[in-house]
Parts: C-alpha cells; structure tokens; sequence
C-alpha cells in the first residue's frame, strides 16, 4: 500500500497512550499506525517531534454583533489561520440569536460568514437568546437535529440574560433532543447591582470590572445552574469557570451523582485581576467575564484541571483590538469599565500556554494535555472519534509539537486580527511547529501553506455525555 503522506520518526501522544511509530495517511485520514509503512507521495520527517491530534478550541467567539459601535476583531478567516497557528485543527464558534431573530436565519448568516473562510474545521455553538415558543418548539429541535447538537445560555448581559423559567425550557428541549447545553454562570441582577453602586462612588476604571462580579456572583448562578439542570434532570456544562467555589458547586454536583461538567480556560491560569490595573486604560486588554481572579485562584483551577473536574481547557477567545474606536478603547468604555467590551484573544496561545505551565512544569501529564486540549472536546461534542485522536480511520488532523522550543508570546509572532496579546511576555517552553488538516499542511514551520476554504464545515452527532440520568 502506498500512502500520501507518512509522518516518520515522531512521538505520538493520545489521551491514553504515548508511543513511537509511523503514521500513514490516505485521502486526509490516517490509514495506518506502524514501523516500516513502505512508500508514500511525501514523507515528514518528525524525529524529535511529539504528534500530536490537532488541538479542538470548543470556546471561540467570531465575528459576533458585540453592541453599538463595537466590533470582532477576527473574522473567520482571521480566527482560524490564528487557531491554526496555535496547532488547532477545528474550532467551535457560536452562532448568536439576537432577541425576535429567527435561530433557522442566524445558523444561515452565520454560514455566510464562514463558507470558504476557514483555514480549519468549524463547526457551531448556537447561543439561545430568545426562548420564545416558536424558537424552542420548532427551530430548535429541528436544528439539533441537523446536527447543531450543542447550545449555550447566559444568565447574565442585557438582552441575553434568560430568566429561571427560561433556563427550564430550554434545558428541556435539551433533555428532549439529546443536546448539550453550555452555561455562562453568573448573576445578572447582582452585577447590575454592584456596577450601579461603584459607579456611584466615582469607582468606573478598568480595575472595578473584577469588583462588579466577585466570585459569589459566579458562584451562586453556578449553583443555581446546576440546580435547576438537576430539576430537568439533564447534563449541563459550566463554561469558563474561574475559581475555587464555583468549582467546588460543580465537583458537589458530580457526588450526588448529576452529570455536570466543567470548562476552565488560561485567563484563569496566568492573569489575575491586578492584570485590569494597568495605567490609563491598559487594564481594558484583560476585562472578560468572569473576570480573572488572585494565585488561590489559579491554583484551584490547577486542582479542577488534574482532578477532571474540569474537561475542557478552551480559550474563550473572544478578540477586540485595543488601540481602536471599535474596540477596548471605543469612547464609551472610556468612561466606565461597564463598557469596555468583554472578553480576551487566546485562540493562538491557548496550546503553549497550557503545555508549558502544565506538562512543562509537571502539573499534568502529556496525555491530559491531549484529553484537555483535543480529545474531551470532540467526545463532549459529539466529533469522536472523527476528530480529537491519533487513530485509524480518525481525520489526519496533526500538530506537530517542538517540546523544547522556548517562545516569549508577543503580539508580533501572533496571526489574528487583534492589535494585542493578554499573554504579552509570557515565556512558554512547547511550540506547534506544523498543523496539518485532513492530511494537507495549514501551518508548516512557521509559514501558512493552506487556503481559506480549506477548513470545512462539520455537523455533529449528539454528544454521549447529553444523556440524562433518566432519573425523572
Ligand atoms: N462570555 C464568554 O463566553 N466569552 C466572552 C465574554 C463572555 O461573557
Ligand atoms: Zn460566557
Ligand atoms: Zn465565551
């Protein structure tokens, strides 16, 4: 048999297993694990290399309506060539209803945004914003049944914060179609409470944004979350948790036996909140919600991270410039930090980041880099195992890893649309060196040798880890 690529001399790493062997691939997919495979078209040479599958972001925010005035820095061009910079094969983007919008309409524009855009995989998050009869009765279930098997919630921001009664049905319709729901846990009222009170006061710096949302606010919707999933009997995922207490909601959770998981991302591993407090408006480049926190706090999401409490390590990447009227420094977050756009880049530097801090420093194994970073992703999704693994039959998506590459993370090695990184100065040891999609190289030794419209647009089963207890 001959093959069109074979990667020669590499470590691969899965999420169970490290071993040195060949990978044949044929026709994008690998076709053979093995010494001595014969010929192929190319031959990769990846002695001293780790293989490892494509990194899979489940957590990116592109070209998302972001308010007046405010606007993504990424496109899905721009996002993915950064994803794949970064060693991600595949990413899952939201595609947000806005209040009285049709869900049917936003999945269309949202495909006209990323058809022949995307340098890797993508495939759609839907955001509920309306859960009105016809959009939960009709849309809804139609949609998951084409293959948008995962939906997330917001219990805060204007016009996307659902009530309790909200949150029920639409958990329901989960329950019903086997779909996934994700949630942004944190109290709405109590954040408009607080922002109110420290405006007041004069207190509407950048640094106030951790103030507005202390970790109570995280921690009780949180708890409620969970709560009323438990109601419904359904499982639910709590995005982008950034300490200990909400943690510790989700690990409580899991005791009794409720089939709630969790998503940490590297904000709350290396920023903390004294990041927000940078002279003039510097502290904008950090605001994102939940906002991150102190050292107890990352450490707690180290535990979460080794104990499995937390599946999933996604970005949250969530790209605005900085130095731009349409941005952090849109006139109107100049004059309080409720207005600074939410959210931080992270897509291209979600991978060293993680691999450097944990594998490099012990805290975790290769092996959970890859479950964390790749495989949980696409089992929670509903790819597995089309996507996230080392395995025949499984889509050549690669990363070929340098582990003993040091880096400095800088905004100028960065390939996104944003005119800054929150990670600027960060040494890193582990760095992609190629990214190869379906068997075709997308990024190899720093230099992009894919197109837009390379990436592909992939439906999803229904996740295995929606099925409900069955208790009610
Ligand atoms: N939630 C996200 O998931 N991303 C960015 C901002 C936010 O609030
Ligand atoms: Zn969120
Ligand atoms: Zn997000």
């Amino acid at each position: 048999m001959s093959f069109d690529t074979i990667i020669r001399g590499g470590t691969i790493a899965t999420a169970s297993d490290t071993f040195s062997c060949d990978v044949g691939i044929s026709k994008g997919r690998i076709a053979a694990l093995g010494d001595n495979l014969g010929a192929a078209a190319e031959i990769v040479d990846a002695a001293g290399l780790l293989v490892l599958p494509g990194g899979i972001d489940s957590h990116v925010h592109i070209a998302q309506p972001s308010g007046p005035g405010i606007v993504m820095a990424d496109d899905f061009a721009s996002a993915t060539r950064s994803a794949a910079f970064g060693g991600n094969t595949m990413v899952l983007p939201f595609a947000m209803q806005q209040k009285g919008e049709s869900l049917r309409q936003v999945v269309k524009d949202y495909h006209a945004k990323a058809d022949g855009q995307c340098y890797v995989d993508v495939s759609f998050h839907l955001i509920i914003a309306d859960a009105s009869d016809p959009v939960l009765g009709q849309e809804l279930p139609a949609l998951v049944n084409d293959g948008y098997t995962s939906f997330k919630v917001f219990m805060t921001y204007e016009g996307l914060a659902l009530s309790d009664m909200e949150m029920l049905k639409v958990m329901s319709v989960a329950r019903e179609t086997g779909a996934l729901v994700m949630v942004h846990a944190e109290n709405y009222d109590a954040i408009r409470f607080l922002t109110d009170r420290l405006e007041q006061a004069g207190k509407t710096q950048t640094k106030y944004h951790g103030a507005s949302r202390p970790i109570a606010v995280e921690r009780e919707a949180t708890h409620r979350a969970i709560s009323l999933a438990e109601i419904v009997d359904v499982p639910i995922m709590i995005v982008h948790v950034s300490n200990r207490e909400a943690m510790e909601e989700i690990a409580r959770a899991r005791r009794r036996g409720l089939k709630i998981y969790g998503e940490t991302c590297p904000q709350y591993l290396v920023l903390t909140e004294k990041d927000m407090d940078g002279l003039n408006m510097e502290g904008a480049k950090y605001v994102c919600s939940p906002p991150p926190r102190d050292e107890a706090s990352q450490q707690a999401c180290w535990e979460g991270l080794q104990q499995g409490i937390f599946s999933l390590f996604s970005s949250d990447h969530c790209p605005f410039r900085y130095d731009h009227p349409h941005g952090k420094l849109a006139p109107k977050g100049r004059t309080s930090f409720r207005w600074v756009p939410n959210g931080i880049p992270g897509v291209e530097t979600r991978l060293p980041i993680l691999f450097s801090e944990g594998v490099g420093k012990g805290r975790i194994s290769l092996n959970e880099f890859v479950a964390l970073t790749a495989t949980n992703h696409a089992r929670t999704y509903g790819l597995y195992p089309k996507k996230g693994t080392i395995a025949v039959g499984s889509d050549a998506d690669i990363a070929l890893w340098d582990a003993r590459r040091e880096v400095t993370i800088s905004q100028s090695l960065m390939h996104g649309g944003t005119d800054y990184t929150p990670y600027e100065g960060i040494k890193v040891t582990g760095w992609p060196v190629a990214t190869m999609l379906r068997g075709k190289f997308v990024v190899r030794d720093g230099k992009l040798e894919g197109r837009a419209g390379d990436g592909a647009y992939v439906p999803r089963e229904k996740s295995p880890l929606a099925t409900p207890r069955g208790a009610n």
